[in-house]
């Protein structure tokens, strides 16, 4: 673990923010589903002198000397996520998720060309073609649904119908606030009566994948996953493209550089390699089985409060409740009253909102983190029973203040890895 003795004496304002923030992590609850917390290890292959070194290229073909050891790291990367993902092709380098789609998106299509994606507050992402993105000035993006909100079941006849219609070049699967499985099978099946490509958006459950407790689309065939690695993967902040098809491959390489970025990160790439030798211990499939377990579990304590749960429960690592219809409450509102007890998580559009995206209806909230720390399904229903309180007592601000303390004691009983304060 870095010990921060250089930092503590030369720029002690960072050094106390950073000494915050470590603080805040441990005796919080993180309930932002698309965060977790990263090992010792991770962390020091983040944070030394790879830093220095530029490697335009991939390893064996660079365009600067000095190469030996950023080759070894890019390489490592390259072959375990291959292993744990069952892709014939890996790019580690993209910076992070972002990037890791546009460059697809450039790989795949020329300006003008459609991508048929997930409506937004359905659970789609910025980068799948928010009016806000620069993306949307050069493709077209059309939609798909759920059918149903009360199950989370996709219109996958819908999904036939624009695909028919919009002759899309990608169709694309991967959500960021969607809590259900979904049918790749399917999604493929109307992908090849187009001739579109399927992608799929794994950020959130790459870890769940990895761990063997959510379905990998390339069994269904899908042409190309695009993933970050610091959500339930639980590497460093990046990105990585993966695909079974060698020209596919070449393509997706030479979008990430030249065509979009420039030097890869290196030390972050090695400690996506560190990750990735994580995610392919036996240990971490107990700890993708957990993930879903306690987000189950989770599901179900709200649910029997009668909180109005988006689809009615999860199959994944995440849940959404409708907080207006559940407490009356704004999605902003619970977000700031949860802080103040020590619970993080980020209020969510939920579908069809009619609320506006910085003031929607719902909060969003997942297990990754919790379940890294150690938690188990009866601290599931303590960390419930924490937000119901909270939600009951908040006109009683000493009854508030007390929470936190309550949320303070029960989280300095599970460690934070990589972090000794
Ligand atoms: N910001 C991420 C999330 O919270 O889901 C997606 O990029």
């Amino acid at each position: 673990m870095p010990s921060f003795d250089a930092l503590r004496i030369q720029d002690p304002d960072i050094f106390a923010a950073l000494q915050g923030e470590m603080l805040r992590q441990r005796e919080g609850v993180e309930l932002i589903p698309s965060e977790n917390y990263i090992s010792a290890a991770v962390m020091e292959a983040m944070g030394n002198c790879f830093n220095n070194k530029y490697s335009e290229g991939y390893p064996g073909k660079r365009y600067y000397g000095g190469q030996q050891y950023t080759d070894v790291v890019e390489r490592l990367a390259i072959e375990r996520a291959k292993q744990l993902f069952g892709a014939g092709h890996a790019n580690v380098q993209p910076h992070a998720g972002a990037p890791a789609n546009v460059a697809t998106y450039f790989a795949l299509m020329e300006p003008g060309d459609t991508v048929l994606g997930m409506d937004l507050s359905h659970g789609g992402h910025l980068t799948h073609g928010h009016p806000v993105t620069y993306l949307t000035k050069i493709f077209k993006f059309v939609r798909y649904k759920m059918k149903d909100t009360e199950t989370g079941a996709i219109d996958y006849d819908e999904m036939r119908e624009v695909a028919l219609r919009e002759k899309p070049k990608i169709i694309l699967a991967g959500y960021s606030a969607y809590p259900r499985q979904v049918d790749f099978a399917k999604m493929k099946a109307i992908a090849d009566e187009v001739g579109a490509y399927t992608m799929a958006d794994m950020a959130h459950v790459a870890g769940l994948i990895a761990g063997g407790a959510a379905r990998n689309p390339f069994d269904d065939g899908f042409d190309i996953i695009t993933t970050t690695t610091h959500k339930t993967l639980r590497g460093p902040r990046g990105g990585m493209i993966m695909t079974r098809d060698p020209e596919l491959g070449k393509k997706m390489d030479k979008s990430v550089f030249p065509g979009f970025q420039g030097g890869p990160i290196m030390q972050m790439i090695a400690a996506k390699a560190v990750a990735f030798g994580e995610a392919l211990e036996p240990e971490f499939k107990d700890y993708a089985a957990q993930i879903v377990k306690n987000a189950k579990r989770m599901a179900a304590k709200f649910m029997e409060s009668g909180a109005k749960l988006v689809t009615n429960g999860t199959d994944n690592h995440l849940l959404m409740i409708d907080c207006v219809t559940s407490w009356g409450l704004p999605g902003q509102a619970v977000e700031t009253l949860f802080d103040e007890v020590g619970i993080t998580l980020n209020k969510n559009m939920i579908p069809d909102d009619p609320r506006k995206p910085m003031d929607p209806s719902g909060i969003r909230m997942g297990t990754p983190a919790i379940t890294t720390r150690g938690m188990k399904e009866d601290d599931m229903d303590r960390l419930v029973s924490y937000m119901l309180k909270a939600i009951e007592k908040r006109e009683d601000p000493s009854a508030i203040k007390a929470l936190h303390e309550e949320v303070k004691a029960f989280c300095l009983q599970f460690p934070v890895p990589g972090i000794a304060v």
